[in-house]
């Protein structure tokens, strides 16, 4: 038997809606702590990372749901980057985008936009409007970020849900992070 690729987006959303399956992706530069992060949260201790060549796939266990985490390279290498070559697989039926970057390092803010158009131009494609977390990272090292700029953004652009300041290593700001994904997947299964 085949099916049409409509007809297996349908069979997908069936399994995960019954199963309680959501999915979310990790997305921001090479070491601004999206591994690190994720480690965090679903060992609750920090492993030592390495940077990740293509992507990690985790699972976060919450009580009657599961998450699929798509932990993606910050290496935004054209053509080999999971975004290129796992596309679909990648945007459909995501639930979250967690847009990851590190407060001590600036570029790393301002590509944040790059990663957001490029995302919502493959995910509307194929899927009706995920919802976005913004995140900064390493609020540990001492740098403030100017939360003005980051209010903006998060305020003009609707799919934004919230707005979390984190340190992956000491494990700062993770409990309400961890507690924001499992309310909106939980709100979207709801749906
Ligand atoms: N000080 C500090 N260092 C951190 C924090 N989070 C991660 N790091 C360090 O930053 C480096 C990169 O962390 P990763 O989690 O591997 O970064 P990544 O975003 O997954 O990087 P790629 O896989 O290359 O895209 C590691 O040495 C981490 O220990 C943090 O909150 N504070
Ligand atoms: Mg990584």
């Amino acid at each position: 038997m085949s099916l049409s690729s409509s007809e297996f987006l349908d069979f997908l959303s069936y399994i995960k809606e019954s199963n309680r399956i959501g999915k979310i992706v990790l997305l921001g530069d090479g070491s601004v702590g999206k591994t690190t992060i994720i480690q965090s949260i679903i060992n609750r201790k920090v492993e030592r990372t390495k940077r990740t060549p293509f992507m990690n796939c985790e699972v976060i266990k919450y009580d009657n749901l599961e998450v699929q985490v798509y932990d993606l390279s910050g290496q935004r290498t054209k053509e080999f980057h999971p975004l290129d070559v796992l596309t679909k697989q990648i945007v459909s039926l995501l639930d979250i985008i967690i847009l990851v970057f590190s407060v001590d390092n600036y570029q790393s803010f301002e590509n944040i936009y790059v990663w957001f158009k490029e995302i919502k131009e493959l995910a509307e494609k194929v899927n009706p409007s995920p919802n976005f977390i913004l995140v900064g990272n390493k609020i540990d090292s001492g740098e403030t970020f100017n939360l003005k700029v980051v209010e903006q953004i998060v305020e003009n652009n609707k799919e934004f849900v919230n707005y979390l300041e984190t340190s992956g290593t000491e494990g700062t700001g993770l409990e309400a992070l961890n507690d924001s994904i499992c309310e909106i997947v939980t709100k979207r299964l709801e749906k």
